[in-house]
């Protein structure tokens, strides 16, 4: 079954989306010498820019946040002009494009880092996840807590990464605050077990969060800024003992910033929807701009969230790898084809920029 709403135009902001279909953010992990995106990633959005909204994939604002091998960045020259060959070529097809801004914490490597350094954390407490380095996975490098006097400088980092986005012709900038990274890390307890004035509390362990948040918007317009979360994901080994609690008051406070959007990953990031009891509506009527939703949707489940006024727009991820006609292909009904896991992550033009439209595959069979 189809629903009409998820293919037709939404008043994003200032921005006219032509549909409800938000391209989520994908690691690829191809970035060239000196972070710069590849000389493919053009052609790789481009492709995809029939959905209403592409969000590029995570993006560290400083080598410190870098995480994964041949991830792209945001803070050099070099870095914005890159990019800047990606929204032009989005902008050629009428598309609109965010760039997720990312500092990745403690999910990181010393052959990542600065001169070897450990990874920086809320606390000096090493997660349970694997980072892609040196061409294979590894598990992360042992983390140290970040002194109270470095974290000025870690806002500053986002508000100048903001900068540089809009410098390279983005839309608008997606504050990842989602996925075990630094500041899902700040939030979660299980992470955070400082003692100053950002840990503890509810309030404390936002603290940074809505410093970035207000950082970017003094920067950039909160018309400009929208940030993604991910309550009750364990991904990248965090955990919570108050996530309702916590997002509630998060979600009030990013409220009041008056952002063009919340975007939600509901459940287990890339599993299962029902990992832990959450009431996702709360976080919806909470906050009065645009909430996307993520996280397993099909057309279906898609339509249903829609027509319940539970979601504004609903973000695809995966299926927009092999997909890059998904727009036309869900509004048509057609089958999806399968990515090669084999090609996810690095590599060049194959697995990345190869996959047809359902028009070519079906003149080439034919
Ligand atoms: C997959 C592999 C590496 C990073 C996220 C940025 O989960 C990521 C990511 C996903 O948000």
């Amino acid at each position: 079954m189809n629903d009409k709403t998820l293919f037709e135009p939404y008043t994003l902001g200032s921005l006219t989306l032509s549909n409800r279909i938000v391209m989520a953010p994908l690691t690829r992990n191809r970035a060239g010498e000196g972070f710069i995106p590849s000389e493919f990633a053009a052609i790789y959005y481009s492709q995809r820019a029939s959905a209403g909204l592409l969000i590029s994939e995570a993006t560290q604002i400083s080598q410190q946040g870098q995480g994964y091998q041949d991830t792209p960045g945001i803070y050099t020259q070099a870095q914005i002009e890159g990019w800047r060959t990606v929204t032009e070529a989005v902008h050629a097809k009428g598309g609109r494009i965010f760039l997720q801004l990312w500092h990745v914490g403690r999910v990181s490597h010393v052959d990542l880092q600065e001169n070897g350094a450990a990874p920086v954390a809320p606390s000096a407490l090493q997660a349970a996840t694997k980072v892609y380095v040196n061409n294979s996975f590894a598990d992360v490098s042992a983390p140290r807590a970040l002194e109270i006097e470095e974290l000025p400088g870690i806002v500053n980092d986002f508000r100048r990464a903001a900068t540089n986005a809009i410098a390279a012709g983005f839309d608008g900038v997606e504050i990842h605050g989602a996925n075990g990274y630094l500041l899902d890390q700040f939030l979660k307890d299980g992470s955070n077990i400082r003692t100053d004035a950002y840990g503890g509390s509810v309030e404390n362990r936002a603290r940074l969060l809505l410093e970035v948040t207000a950082a970017v918007v003094d920067e950039i317009g909160a018309n400009r800024t929208g940030i993604r979360i991910s309550p009750v994901s364990p991904a990248n080994g965090v955990s919570s003992s108050d996530p309702q609690q916590q997002f509630d008051y998060v979600v009030d406070q990013l409220d009041a910033f008056d952002l063009v959007y919340l975007h939600v990953v509901e459940g287990a990031t890339g599993g299962p929807r029902d990992v832990a009891p959450f009431d996702f509506g709360s976080l919806r009527h909470r906050f009065k701009n645009t909430y996307i939703a993520n996280n397993g949707y099909d057309v279906n489940l898609a339509a249903s969230r829609l027509n319940d006024d539970k979601a504004d727009l609903i973000a695809f991820g995966r299926p927009f790898i092999g997909n890059p006609d998904l727009v036309e292909r869900l509004k048509s009904d057609a089958s999806l084809a399968a990515f090669d896991p084999t090609t996810l992550y690095g590599g060049g033009a194959a697995g990345y920029i190869d996959y047809p439209t359902l028009a070519e595959s079906s003149s080439a069979q034919g």
